[in-house]
């Protein structure tokens, strides 16, 4: 992972159903404007671009739920298709990169990595930034918004078996999530993320300890396990002054340079082996501002630097900072 030549698979999902309000199906298009993939090309990854994924005519037939969960028809049909994309991305020794459209694309981005780590035997961990923890189930869910969902599907909690039905797909351990910059939290799925022993870094935390320290912490868990994390970004996860092109902003979130320095270190970390950036709705943003910083972000991540520091920056860093 993190190999400079490691060719990226990017793909686009237009999916907004997941959310309470359109727009985020503009997601993948305002990246691509805002320059993602010629950044990435210029600082030297070699790019396969496989464009934005459309709906199938026919959508799978779910059963039905107890409770609400909104469209889950075409979220599923979302799910199955990224959930092959990512996973024949990650045997091809590619690195997937997921445009979104709103965070029930995770389900499929993630169902697919995890399949993966799965049957070659990897130990796969997930770093959720997010203002909010997407721990329900349509039996708990007050909005009936499947975004809110993603998480809760992926730790395999019940009720939405029929997301991928058949089709194979994998799923995480819950004590390798991380929820981090966690600002927003229902009550009942407050009750759940307690009783399945999550790791939610709230913003709390961030504010007492720093980013640089929660960050270490997660990052030498990954290594331990020779593991391979994935990220999935929520655009909500960084304040709404900096970033307010999302449907569900949430005051009080990570400043610009907490969510560089969290790129910066997973970048030398050299655990990330995937990434989605979602929740980006172009119709709510300011003048491209959010997708700008999106793609400053990304570059972070890939390997971008202030100035040049010497590749081991471990021992030197733990020794000032902890
Ligand atoms: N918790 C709320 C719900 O389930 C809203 C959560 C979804 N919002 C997001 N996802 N942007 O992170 O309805
Ligand atoms: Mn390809
Ligand atoms: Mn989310
Ligand atoms: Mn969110």
């Amino acid at each position: 992972e993190n190999d400079p030549k490691q060719k990226l698979m990017i793909v686009g999902a237009p999916i907004e159903e997941g959310a309470g309000r359109l727009g985020a199906l503009m997601g993948p298009a305002a990246l691509r404007t805002a320059g993602l993939i010629r950044t990435l090309e210029e600082m030297g990854h070699p790019v396969d671009d496989h464009g934005d994924l459309r709906l199938p005519q026919t959508l799978p037939a779910v059963a039905p739920v107890a409770g609400l969960a909104h469209h889950i028809e075409k979220i599923a049909a979302w799910s199955r298709m990224l959930c092959v994309e990512t996973y024949e991305a990650m045997k091809d020794g590619s690195f997937p990169v997921i445009l979104g459209g709103d965070h029930s694309l995770s389900m499929g981005s993630v169902g697919g990595i995890a399949r993966y780590c799965q049957e070659n035997n990897r130990e796969l961990f997930v770093l959720w930034l997010d203002a909010h923890s997407d721990f329900n189930t349509p039996a708990t869910s007050p909005s009936g918004n499947m975004h809110g969902m993603s998480a809760a599907l992926l730790c395999n909690e019940p009720g939405l078996e029929g997301v991928f039905g058949d089709e194979p797909h994998g799923l995480i351990k819950p004590e390798n999530l991380h929820l981090f910059g966690i600002r927003s939290i229902d009550t009942v799925e407050r009750k759940l993320l307690r009783e399945r022993g999550i790791d939610v870094i709230d913003m709390r935390q961030i504010d007492e300890f720093g980013v640089a320290k929660l960050m270490r912490r997660i990052i030498e868990r990954v290594q331990k396990a020779n593991g391979i994390l994935h990220v999935s970004f929520d655009v909500d996860f960084i304040d709404p002054s900096l970033a307010p092109g999302v449907g569900t902003t949430v005051p009080g979130g990570a400043t610009y340079r907490e969510a560089h320095l969290v790129m910066e270190m997973l970048h030398d970390s050299g655990v990330v082996g995937s990434l989605d950036i979602v929740e980006l709705n172009p119709f709510l943003d300011d003048r491209g501002k959010s997708a700008m910083l999106l793609v400053d972000l990304v570059a972070s991540l890939f390997g971008r630097q202030i100035y040049e520091r010497p590749a081991v920056s471990d021992q030197s860093a733990t020794a000032l900072n902890t």
